[in-house]
């Protein structure tokens, strides 16, 4: 029987990340996509999820929905952080057993690993060990709780139902809103309109914190890989190796790059850098699939930033702006030079990291 696999969080990040990769998978999984959004059931509502489930009949479900955002939306939303995720997965988890699906795989993030831990990299077996970074405690501990129900079911019930942790995820479709977004996506959009108005651009906190960035359609092809798999393990994290962590402001210098922007980089310490470092191991995604080539950081920032310029004006989620800094539609950006590997280019752009180093300024003023 055709597998009918259902995406919650179907229009964000993830979930666009699977759209675009399903189809290698359609005749493989011999399955049939059924991407859901929030507009078409509301999952803090039992009784939107109990028509959900009786409409679709799912055998297998990705549950990538959630109520998400960056450090500062974490810090400043504590409240929609733990009751909305408790009460979306907590509907999720038990509709997924009521009606007898054979694989739940259910996403919780990184961030939601003990802040202090004895000795990097963090891996699997120390999600419980201690309590998570305070800047998202709320939501680390909703999605610490989504791993406990899985795990009850597991054991108590013979579901298959298992959890993954992707790192901090980037790509087209992401939540480019320069307050609620993840760092990626804000900086993206902070450095068009700081190139736009011959502004410098501005890196939040000391830039020094260090990520481990993973491309969205990378996580959208092993989370389809783990939904093939006969056997799958618990608990994995989705990562990029260890060698690929880089600070934030590496990651600035980066996007200017991506952006051709050539004003100043000017880091702002007077806002949180949330947690330094929440390095990860790699270790069992890499064992489980062997031949998986990460997407290197530079070519998933080249390709979000040309979607987010070439949907600037339509599809891209792009907040509320302040209004000196709303554009008009018709202003649109040059395209960037190809990141073409040119000896004078790479020289190029070393040199601007050097200046950029140097033009680094910190304008801090403690809030
Ligand atoms: O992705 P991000 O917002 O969250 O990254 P986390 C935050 C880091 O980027 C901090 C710096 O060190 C910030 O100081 N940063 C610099 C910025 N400029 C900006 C900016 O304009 N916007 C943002 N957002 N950051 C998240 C968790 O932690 O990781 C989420 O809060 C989720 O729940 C996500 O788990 C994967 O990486 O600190």
């Amino acid at each position: 029987m055709k597998d009918r696999v259902l995406i919650t969080g179907g229009t964000g990040l993830v979930g666009h990340g699977i759209r675009a990769v399903s189809h290698h998978y359609c005749s493989e999984l011999d399955s049939e996509f059924i991407f859901i959004s929030s507009k078409d059931y509301d999952l803090t509502s039992a009784d939107d999820v109990q028509r959900m489930f009786e409409q679709i009949r799912p055998t297998k479900i990705v549950h990538l929905a959630a109520c998400v955002g960056g450090l500062f939306k974490n810090m400043n939303q504590k409240v929609d952080m733990l009751e909305k995720n408790l009460i979306m997965n907590f509907n999720i988890v038990r509709g997924a057993h009521d009606f007898g699906v054979k694989r739940l795989i259910a996403c919780l993030s990184t961030c939601v690993f003990p802040h202090h831990i004895p000795s990097y990299p963090v891996t699997e077996e120390m999600l419980h060990e201690g309590p998570p970074h305070h800047s998202n405690d709320a939501y680390a501990y909703a999605k610490r709780m989504l791993e406990v129900h899985c795990r009850a079911y597991r054991e108590s019930c013979g579901d298959d139902f298992v959890c993954v942790s992707p790192t901090n995820i980037y790509g087209p479709h992401d939540n480019f809103d320069i307050e609620e977004g993840h760092v990626l996506p804000s900086l993206i959009h902070k450095c068009r309109l700081a190139k736009l108005a011959s502004k410098p651009f501005v890196i939040r906190g000391t830039g020094t914190p260090l990520r481990q960035f993973i491309y969205s359609q990378d996580v959208a092809h092993l989370i389809l890989r783990l939904l093939d798999l006969e056997t799958c393990p618990p608990h994995v994290i989705l990562s990029v190796p260890e060698s690929h962590e880089v600070s934030i402001r590496e990651a600035g210098v980066l996007i200017t790059q991506g952006m051709n922007y050539e004003n100043s980089i000017v880091l702002d310490s007077s806002y949180s850098d949330g947690q330094h470092k929440k390095t990860v191991s790699s270790s069992r995604i890499e064992q489980l699939f062997p031949d998986f080539q990460f997407t290197p950081l530079q070519q998933g920032l080249r390709e979000t930033i040309q979607w987010f310029n070439d949907h600037y004006h339509d599809e891209a989620r792009i907040g509320i702006l302040p209004e000196e800094t709303a554009e008009n539609p018709t202003e649109d950006l040059a395209a960037p030079p190809p990141f073409s590997s040119s000896p004078l280019q790479s020289f190029w752009n070393r040199l601007r990291s050097l200046l950029a180093g140097a033009g680094t300024r910190d304008v801090s003023e403690k809030k």
